[in-house]
């Protein structure tokens, strides 16, 4: 019997959790014959409702959940940790500037990092979903200095799927059919949705569709908004797409990507494409044998190379103002 996988999940409590540990537990994550013990961090005030979550959880009476612990302090949540899921954050408050955004974050995802540091399995896996995920996913790398950095990723996924989605109801095909849209940069209104290598069936998407306004005009901005649609429509922010998102990341990373198929990853750069090295951005990627690797050799439109620029450029501002707050 191998043992069963220790998934810590921060946030238990609030409305993603509610979304993302039911389907972890039913094995959507990590597939039918791995079981899972999950180990739910949240603050104190909402213990009692992650208590309740774990009483639904046991309800379900899911074959492949071995057990549930609840913390309320990161350094025993992510003991022994083999993957760690980090969507507990602090949202921006009313008259909230950047700097205290980042710096609020830097005290949540600081901590969280030096308890992975800490404890968890050698073989941890980290995704990061809290905003600002990409430069939060940075902070907790820096403080986990004994954790390879590529096992800190940011979830650039539920803008990727966000993007096939769209692709798919305006050709009037099955989403199954497209692939390789890419999510480079960040993970706000400014990233940058390319559908230069987009297929739908065998053909690029941009021929299929072959309505350029509507790439720049509807398409773009759609993706790159969407997260405010939903939040107007619903009167809450993505909860169910974004854990299905999530799930998605992590089961592609495990048990690796299709062929010929690439997904949208926040990882530390290497320096591909020019983004500076260890910022953590949205690439295509690949994985095999658990690890990510950037797809590499894809060129930019002139209008996409501005886009990326711009979305990069928005991350070194994050890094260097969370550099500046010395959380980093
Ligand atoms: P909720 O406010 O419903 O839940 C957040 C939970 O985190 C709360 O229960 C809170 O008590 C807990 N929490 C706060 N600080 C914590 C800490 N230090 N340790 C452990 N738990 C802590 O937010 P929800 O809708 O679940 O969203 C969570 C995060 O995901 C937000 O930062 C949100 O912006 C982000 N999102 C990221 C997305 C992405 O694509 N990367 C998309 C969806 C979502 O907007």
């Amino acid at each position: 019997m191998t043992p069963p996988v220790n998934v810590t999940v921060t946030g238990a409590a609030g409305q993603i959790g509610y979304a993302l540990l039911f389907r972890i537990a039913s094995g959507a994550m990590l597939g039918p014959d791995t079981k899972v013990r999950l180990r739910l961090l949240e603050i104190p005030a909402a213990v009692k409702a992650a208590e309740g979550t774990a009483m639904e959880l046991e309800d379900c009476a899911f074959p492949l959940l071995d057990g549930v612990d609840i913390f309320d302090s990161p350094t025993p949540a992510f003991a022994g940790a083999n993957v760690a899921l980090l969507v507990g954050a602090r949202p921006r408050g009313a008259g909230m500037e950047r700097g205290d955004l980042l710096a609020a974050n830097g005290g949540i995802f600081g901590p969280q990092g030096k308890a992975i540091n800490a404890g968890a399995a050698d073989d941890i896996r980290v995704l990061v979903v809290g905003n600002p995920a990409n430069t939060n996913a940075l902070i907790a790398s820096a403080n986990a200095p004994d954790v390879p950095k590529a096992r800190f990723t940011a979830m650039m996924r539920l803008d990727h799927n966000r993007a096939l989605a769209q692709l798919a109801a305006k050709s009037g095909h099955s989403v199954g059919q497209v692939k390789n849209v890419t999510i480079w940069g960040n993970h706000s209104a400014k990233q940058f949705p390319d559908v230069n290598y987009a297929k739908i069936g065998v053909r690029r998407a941009e021929d299929v569709i072959a309505d350029d306004a509507w790439f720049e005009r509807t398409f773009i901005p759609t993706v790159a908004k969407r997260g405010a649609a939903i939040i107007d429509a619903r009167g809450a922010s993505s909860a169910a797409s974004a854990a299905n998102a999530a799930v998605d990341h992590v089961r592609d990373w495990v048990l690796g990507t299709p062929a010929d198929t690439w997904v949208s990853v926040g990882l530390p750069s290497d320096g591909s494409y020019g983004v500076p090295e260890g910022l953590v951005s949205g690439f295509p990627a690949t994985s095999q044998g658990g690890e990510w690797s950037i797809v590499q050799g894809l060129e930019f439109s002139a209008a996409g190379k501005a886009l990326f620029d711009a979305s990069v450029g928005e991350l070194i501002e994050e890094r260097d103002a969370v550099a500046e707050l010395g959380l980093i």
